[in-house]
């Protein structure tokens, strides 16, 4: 079955109590298999910095769906859970953000869909939850632990452990 990472987000609300209810709903064991899921993070906010602190965390998963299935599936359950998009600035507070961090080697370069996610090897919050579940993972070319070690890890913290 393909394998996916999944990046879970948010600033607004109790994110950690809506990070492990949307996990739940995400994965529901038939179409997309847990397999691991990272500590939350609490991570200072990137791109625009002048909004509340993040919580990040991220998973993997065996999936049956697509990846554009599971793009869709990520936007159902961020709906599930109160983010309304139409009244959202980019990059600026949400409840529940998912990105699709990347679907075994497939790379795609379309709007609706980029994979692996283009500015994944850029965050740090997505890099240190990622790092946690899938140490020798590499992203278009680039290991994962090279791509931290260039991040800014300023300010992130590890808040729970699930394991
Ligand atoms: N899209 C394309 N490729 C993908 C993919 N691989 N995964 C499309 C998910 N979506 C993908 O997404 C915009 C469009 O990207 C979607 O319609 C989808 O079809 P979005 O989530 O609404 O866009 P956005 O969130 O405003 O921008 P972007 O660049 O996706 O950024 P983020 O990361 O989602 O920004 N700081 C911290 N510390 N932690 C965060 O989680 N998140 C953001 C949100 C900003 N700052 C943050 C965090
Ligand atoms: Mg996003």
């Amino acid at each position: 079955m393909p394998r996916a990472f999944v990046a879970f987000g948010g600033n607004v609300g109790d994110v950690g109590a809506t990070i492990t209810r949307a996990i739940a709903d995400f994965c529901d064991g038939e179409h997309v298999a847990l397999l691991r899921r990272s500590s939350d993070y609490r991570t200072p906010p990137w791109g625009v910095t002048d909004q509340s602190p993040f919580v990040n965390a991220c998973i993997a998963v065996d999936t049956r769906l697509s990846p554009r299935g599971l793009l869709d599936r990520a936007h159902e359950v961020e709906r599930a859970f109160g983010r309304d998009r139409q009244r959202e600035t980019r990059w600026g507070p949400r409840s529940l953000d998912i990105d699709i961090l990347a679907y075994d080697e497939v790379t795609l370069d379309e709007p609706m869909l980029t994979l692996p996610h283009p500015r994944a090897l850029e965050r740090a919050f997505v890099l240190v939850p990622l790092i946690e579940i899938a140490p020798d993972l590499v992203l278009s070319g680039t290991r994962i632990r090279d791509a931290l070690a260039a991040a800014d890890q300023t300010g992130i913290e590890k808040l729970s452990s699930h394991h």
